[in-house]
């Protein structure tokens, strides 16, 4: 396995749906600014969580993942079964995701290239749901000099990244403004589906 795409692959109503689930874990666990390791630089896309584990940063601890919202305390909210009936159909991996980052661009938000590594299983792949506006995607190598591809993710695309692209490079480069009309206030929200532990 290696990079599936899905274009189109919920409709607009599961889309509605999954997106009235998301408000439901967005009012629970509020999204919140990530900052950098040392530098604490705020990134542009803000961020939340759900599932048992959720990926955080700040200046101080880095890059990790943990069972409690950063401002709140709280244990992060369930993942909507909507997206665990997705990862059973798609993930090819017997376990069910025990993270489910909610990434939230807006404006000039974007996400530079980097590798998620801060999983211990590589094994399981990420699945991505991406939601409201238009993105332009970039999927490169396992070196940072590699080429890269951009790809255009739409409402509704679900891409499943396995096997040897599992580690690539890869980033969100810019959102398109007005390209969808799933989010009255605007944006792109994209989940992304992890495994965490090597055993649950
Ligand atoms: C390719 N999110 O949260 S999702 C991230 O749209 C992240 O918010 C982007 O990169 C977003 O870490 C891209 C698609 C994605 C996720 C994981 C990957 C692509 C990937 C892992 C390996 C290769
Ligand atoms: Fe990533």
């Amino acid at each position: 396995m290696a990079l599936k795409y899905l274009p189109g692959k919920l409709q607009d109503a599961e889309q509605r749906k999954l997106l009235d689930a998301l408000r439901a874990v967005m009012e629970e666990a509020p999204l919140f600014t990530p900052t950098m390791p040392r530098s604490g630089k705020p990134m542009s896309v803000r961020m939340t969580n759900c599932g048992p584990l959720g990926w955080v940063t700040d200046r101080e601890r880095g890059y990790r993942y943990q069972a409690m919202h950063p401002a709140t305390g709280k244990p992060w909210p369930a993942i909507p079964e909507a997206l665990l009936t997705l990862w059973r159909e798609v993930a090819g991996y017997p376990a069910d995701p025990e993270a489910c980052l909610v990434n939230y661009y807006v404006g000039d938000a974007r996400m530079g290239l980097h590798q998620d590594k801060d999983e211990e299983d590589f094994a399981a792949p990420v699945v991505s749901v991406s939601l409201g506006d238009s993105a332009i995607f970039r999927v490169g190598g396992l070196s940072r000099k590699d080429p890269t591809q951009a790809l255009e993710l739409t409402s509704g695309d679900v891409v499943v990244l396995g096997g040897e692209d599992r580690l690539a490079y890869h980033g969100i480069d810019r959102i398109l403004p007005g390209t969808s009309a799933l989010l009255p206030e605007g944006g792109r929200l994209n989940l992304t589906l992890r495994r965490v532990t090597k055993r649950g």
